[in-house]
């Protein structure tokens, strides 16, 4: 009775973990990295469950044995765990790599015939500029210094600091440098993450689906003013972005998130 009580509770459980469905993708990483995690549950569930499932036997079917007898070698059994082991991991090796192939999570990866040249303001290495196929791509240098960020978009003076504009529906190509030391570039929300290396540039490549607005944070240490040195990303509509740029551009400088610390002059 109690059994057939604990193997319902667990039944539900799982039926709670699959069908919970994630917010609504806000960029094409967040979206590949949550469908992996779930991919990547089909194989970790049934594998929690036998384990403590035999965890939970062997507790009680032997907690009254005090003279407990060694395992006689059973070759079939060893056989079957070590294939059953091994295909587990091409499993998890598979679905990785289906991912971690994609340049939203696996990076761009710059000297590609195919691609464009980076628009970039320093003759650093690193930067991979977008496809030639992508006419609509849109790059943002972007230097993370002690404390704060700063971004510059393409071909323009246009900058902005602790705010990283960018629009909906387009790649979208951040080329990450710093001016000092390591920080990184983090936001969870668009499944976002890069190092700021000082001397380099690292790219990263996105397509937002849904406009909004995301707080980003440095989540390497980088000095006293690292708790600080959050900003904010804005997804906006493609139009509307064209727009916003057109506009600084005619006026001549960015915005500035408030509490804004400017990029100290190199
Ligand atoms: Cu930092």
């Amino acid at each position: 009775m109690r059994a057939t009580r604990l193997v319902h509770a667990a039944l539900g459980v799982v039926f709670l973990v699959l069908a919970a469905d994630p917010a609504v993708a806000q960029t094409k990483n967040i979206d590949l990295i949550t469908d992996l995690n779930q991919t990547l549950l089909y194989a970790a569930i049934p594998i929690t469950i036998l384990v403590e499932a035999i965890l939970i036997y062997a507790v009680v079917k032997f907690r009254n044995n005090d003279d407990p007898e060694p395992t006689r070698e059973n070759r079939r059994l060893e056989i079957t765990w070590t294939v059953a082991t091994a295909i587990v991991l091409l499993f998890v090796g598979f679905a990785s790599y289906q991912v971690l192939a994609v340049e939203e999570v696996g990076n761009p990866v710059p000297g590609d015939e195919e691609r464009v040249e980076p628009t970039v303001s320093e003759d650093l290495e690193g930067a991979a500029g977008p496809y030639e196929s992508e006419e609509n791509a849109v790059e943002i240098e972007l230097h993370a210094f002690r404390y704060g960020w700063e971004a510059t978009y393409e071909g323009t003076n246009v900058t902005t600091n602790n705010e990283i504009r960018i629009p909906t529906d387009r790649p979208v190509y951040i080329h990450i440098t710093s001016d000092d030391w390591l920080h990184m570039l983090s936001a969870p929300d668009l499944g976002l993450k890069q190092t700021a290396f000082p001397g380099e540039y690292n790219t990263i490549k996105t397509v937002a689906y849904e406009e909004g607005s995301h707080q980003y944070y440095c989540t390497e240490y980088c000095g006293v003013g690292h708790s600080q040195m959050n900003g904010e990303f804005i997804v906006m509509d493609d139009e509307e972005y064209d727009q916003w740029l057109s506009e600084q551009r005619s006026t001549g400088n960015g915005t500035d998130a408030e509490a804004s610390v400017a990029r100290p002059a190199a």
